[in-house]
Order: structure tokens, then C-alpha cells, then sequence
């Protein structure tokens, strides 16, 4: 019998994508550029299932049923460009080509364009979750046309995490929808992870406590509203202890952040778009500063280390919890007016709602609080922000003295915290009932006659500065 769904690019994850499928009953062609993988595959877990290998993508394209559905899960960039130029000439028109693989979203606009042309529906799917999510049930963020996912929607939710019996899953949107959310839900990531690490920092630092002691209090903290897999798993990592020298392994990893770039294109995106993603930023850029060695060193030479006044307060632990909470509802909320903006410039329509909802399971920012964002946005889809939505409100309202607590502890003690301070500075920011964007805009009229508009009527106005200095009608 015909295979139901093909894999091409059998490493971690397109093979744990496979024997995922397979587990779930489906017939799994399977194909990798050299075969000896392919080989592997089938004698390490050709058991678990109803795999067909193939030596060629031609055998793969012949062993499937039509429409052909075929997953590349090959690495990103020039590699997916030549799969796909191998694969198009072999196909037939409605034939669907899933790239499972981390693309940035314009190039599987490009590629959609593209492979449309042909009549084939090219389907850019983000996937999260990593290995353990590609074998046992990942976060999938499939963009495309609305009939290729009636063709792999019910495949793809199949295999997919389940949350409540609800599965991570869901048609994110037309073509290159699918990678830039996967895209923003890294973004999220990079910022959640920096939170967490200056929470960390500040009650290590300034309140003094060992690694295991954070560790007890991270695994706390992930009994209430904090509970996300990057808050238990954080307790995990603080708590483990180096074979070799016995000291906390966290301080003996190398304190140099890497990054591989999803992150970065998050940013470039949003600025692109205009919208202020400070938490992510700042995350990313913490992650370069870090990395900066030579920098680093030169400076802690010409000015020695900060001097850490803290001191353990009864409170600290409290405060921190409260502004890890506050910050990290900025940052979601920054994350999900990129995906707003996103879809207007796009038109992909966008249901924000849905989004948190196939982040529970699968992914990385999996977290309790994502039914919040859900029921936020189910209940208002045009919420101007997360932060207006009653619960969130709220809960910022009630973190905010501790919230500027712990800013001005991390700010004194000279212990860095980019991203709590920047997020309540965003906080500060939109709540102002006047910026000082006025006075930008008078001094760009002043060296640029840059215009400037006026609170009291309409209208677009010039100050002749090096004039008379009246006020001119521009
Ligand atoms: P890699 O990203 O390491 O890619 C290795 C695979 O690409 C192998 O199957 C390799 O074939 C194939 N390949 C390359 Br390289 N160049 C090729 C070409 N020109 N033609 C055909 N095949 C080619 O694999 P991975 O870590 O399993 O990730 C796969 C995709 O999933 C990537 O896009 C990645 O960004 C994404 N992703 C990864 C994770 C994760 O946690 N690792 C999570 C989410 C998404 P070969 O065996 O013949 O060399």
C-alpha cells in the first residue's frame, strides 16, 4: 500500500518526527541525502512502526498516495532551497511539501510564491519542542492554504501535544504565517529565559543565597502562576551539582550566552514593523554582551567589579517572584502585538487566542499562564493590549511596588537586570499621560523642519527656529 506521509532529512528531529508519525499508526516514507541514516533509522526503530524507506527522493514520491504530503526536516536556509529544487520536478499538481525545518518566515513567503506557481501548496510549519517534542508530541505552528491543512490538519493535530485533550496544533495562517509565530515563540523564549536568569542573579547576588537554595525556591515558585517548563527546569539546572569539582555545575558553566539567531530575526522583524519588543531585545543583547570576553575583561580591569551592596531581605524572595511575574507579562504582551501587527501588514487574521493555546503543550514557553493569555483573547479579540485585559491588569497592578523594589535593589547593588528594568520602563512608558516624544519632535522640527502636530487642533506645523521663530502651517 502507498505510504500516507513522507519525511525527508532523517536527522534528530525529522527521524523523531517519523517514528512520531509512525507511532500513531500512519504508513512513513522515509528518506535522508545519505541513506545511511535512513539505514540507521529503520534498524534502530523500524519496529515501532510502518516505516517505507527510500535511497531516492524519486522511490519516496513514488511510495506515496495523492496528494503527496511530504515533511523536509532538513537544516535550514540553502539545504530546505535544494530539497525543494530536487523535489518540485517530481511532483504533480496538489501535491503538499511541509517544511518542518526553522525557516525565517520570508523565505517561506518566497517559497509558497513560488511553489503555487507550480500548483503545489508549500506548507512552512513551525515546530517546537526541540527532540523530546518532535518524538512525543511537539507545539505545531503550520501556515499555508486552507486546503492543504484540511488535507494535514488532522495528521499534523494527531501528532501534535495535547493539553486537556486539546491538541497544540491549529492552521496559524496563510503563507509564511506558520514561521513567523514559531519565530515571535522564540523570541518569547529568549526573553523568558533572561528574566528568569536575572531572578536568579538577583537573589544569588544580592540576597546571597547558593544555587540550590534558588533552586528550592524556583521549584516553589512553579506550584503557582510562574508554573512553566522553564521555571521547573530552571530548578533542575540550579540544583545540579558537577561530578568533577562537586560546586554547583551553574557555576562552573562558562558564562557566555550563544545564540542561534531566531531570537536576532524577532527583533529585526519587529523593528521592521515598528513595534517596541524591548524584552526580547534586551535578552538578545544581554546574550551578546555576555559573549563579549575581551570587552568584558577590559572594562572590569579599568573599573573593577561592581560592588554588590544587597543583603538578604525577609521580602526579596517575594519581590523578585512578583517582578519575574510583571516582566514576563510585558514581554508576552510585546510578543503578541508583534503577531498583531504581523498579521495586519500580511492579512493573515491572525486569532491571538489560538496562538497561546498551541503553546501549552509541546513547546518550550509552555506555561499555566497561557490559558490566561487565551481567555484574554477569546474574551476580547481586539484587546489593545494583554495588559488592559482584566486578570493581567491585575495582576500588574498588584506586582508593581515590588516590581520597582526589585529594580531599584538590582539598579543600586550594580547587579544587571535588563530586562526587569526595561520591562517596567515599557510599563511606565505606555501609561504616561505625556512623553517627552514632544520635545523629539520639536527638536527634529528645529535641525530637520521635521514638522510636528499639535495637541490643540489639527493640522501639520514648522517653527521657523532660525527665523522670526513663529509658527507656520507646514
Ligand atoms: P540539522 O539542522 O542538523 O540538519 C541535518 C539534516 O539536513 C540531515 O538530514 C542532512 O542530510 C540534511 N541536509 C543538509 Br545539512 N544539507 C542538505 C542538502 N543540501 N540536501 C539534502 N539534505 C541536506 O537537523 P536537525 O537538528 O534534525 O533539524 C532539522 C530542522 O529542524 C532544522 O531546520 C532545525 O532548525 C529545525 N529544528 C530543530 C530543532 C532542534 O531542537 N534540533 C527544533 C526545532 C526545529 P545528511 O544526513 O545527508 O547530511
Amino acid at each position: 500500500a502507498p505510504a500516507r506521509i513522507a519525511v525527508t532529512g532523517l536527522a534528530v528531529m525529522g527521524s523523531n518526527l517519523a517514528r512520531n508519525l509512525a507511532r500513531h499508526g500512519y504508513r512513513v516514507a522515509v528518506h535522508n541525502r545519505s541513506h545511511a541514516r535512513t539505514k540507521a533509522l529503520i534498524a534502530d526503530h523500524g519496529h515501532e512502526g510502518d516505516f517505507v524507506p527510500s535511497e531516492t527522493l524519486e522511490e519516496l514520491v513514488a511510495s506515496l498516495q495523492t496528494p503527496r504530503q511530504i515533511i523536509i526536516m532538513v537544516k535550514a536556509g540553502g539545504p530546505t532551497d535544494a530539497v525543494i529544487d530536487e523535489l518540485v520536478p517530481l511532483l504533480e499538481p496538489g501535491d503538499m511539501v511541509i517544511d518542518g525545518g526553522n525557516a525565517h518566515y520570508a523565505d517561506t513567503r518566497r517559497r509558497e510564491a513560488a511553489l503555487k506557481e507550480a500548483g503545489l501548496h508549500f506548507v512552512g510549519a513551525g515546530i517546537s519542542g526541540g527532540e523530546e517534542g518532535a518524538l512525543n508530541g511537539p507545539s505545531i505552528m503550520p501556515g499555508g492554504s486552507e486546503e492543504s491543512y484540511r488535507h494535514l490538519g488532522p495528521v499534523l493535530e494527531d501528532i501534535a501535544a495535547k493539553v486537556d485533550g486539546v491538541p497544540c496544533c491549529v492552521h496559524v495562517g496563510p503563507d509564511g504565517a506558520g514561521h513567523f509565530v514559531k519565530m515571535v515563540h522564540n523570541g518569547i523564549e529568549y526573553a523568558d529565559m533572561q528574566l528568569i536568569a536575572e531572578a536568579y542573579d538577583l537573589l544569588h547576588r544580592v540576597g546571597g543565597m547558593s544555587p540550590a537554595e534558588v533552586a528550592e525556591v524556583f521549584r516553589g515558585w512553579n506550584t503557582g502562576d510562574l508554573e512553566s517548563y522553564l521555571v521547573e527546569i530552571t530548578a533542575e539546572v540550579l540544583g545540579h551539582v558537577d561530578a568533577e569539582t562537586g560546586a554547583a555545575l551553574v557555576d562552573v558553566i562558562a558564562d557566555e550566552a550563544e545564540q542561534k539567531g531566531t531570537g536576532r530575526w524577532t527583533v529585526q522583524e519587529a523593528l521592521e514593523l515598528g513595534v517596541p519588543v524591548t524584552g526580547i531585545a534586551e535578552a538578545v543583547f544581554a546574550r551578546s554582551l555576555s559573549g563579549r570576553a575581551g570587552q568584558r575583561q577590559a572594562v572590569r580591569s579599568a573599573f573593577g567589579p561592581a560592588a554588590v551592596v544587597g543583603g538578604a531581605d525577609t521580602s526579596l524572595v517575594e519581590d523578585v517572584r512578583q517582578a519575574l511575574y510583571a516582566s514576563k507579562v510585558v514581554a508576552y504582551a510585546q510578543g503578541f502585538d508583534q503577531m498583531r501587527a504581523a498579521s495586519a501588514e500580511y492579512g493573515w487574521d491572525l486569532d491571538l487566542g489560538a496562538m497561546a493555546t498551541i503553546w501549552r503543550g509541546g513547546c518550550i514557553i509552555r506555561a499555566r499562564f497561557l490559558d490566561r493569555i487565551r481567555e484574554a483573547y477569546d474574551k476580547a479579540p481586539e484587546l489593545a493590549s494583554l495588559l488592559v485585559d482584566d486578570y493581567f491588569r491585575d495582576a500588574v497592578q498588584s506586582a508593581e511596588e515590588a516590581w520597582r523594589r526589585v529594580v531599584v535593589k538590582a539598579v543600586s547593588a550594580g547587579v544587571p537586570a535588563p530586562g526587569f528594568v526595561s520591562a517596567l520602563a515599557y510599563y511606565d512608558g505606555l501609561r504616561s499621560e505625556r512623553l517627552p516624544a514632544s520635545l523629539i519632535q520639536g527638536l527634529r522640527d528645529f535641525f530637520g523642519a521635521h514638522t510636528y502636530r499639535r495637541t490643540d487642533r489639527e493640522g501639520s506645523f514648522h517653527t521657523r527656529w532660525s527665523g522670526d521663530r513663529s509658527q507656520v502651517d507646514a
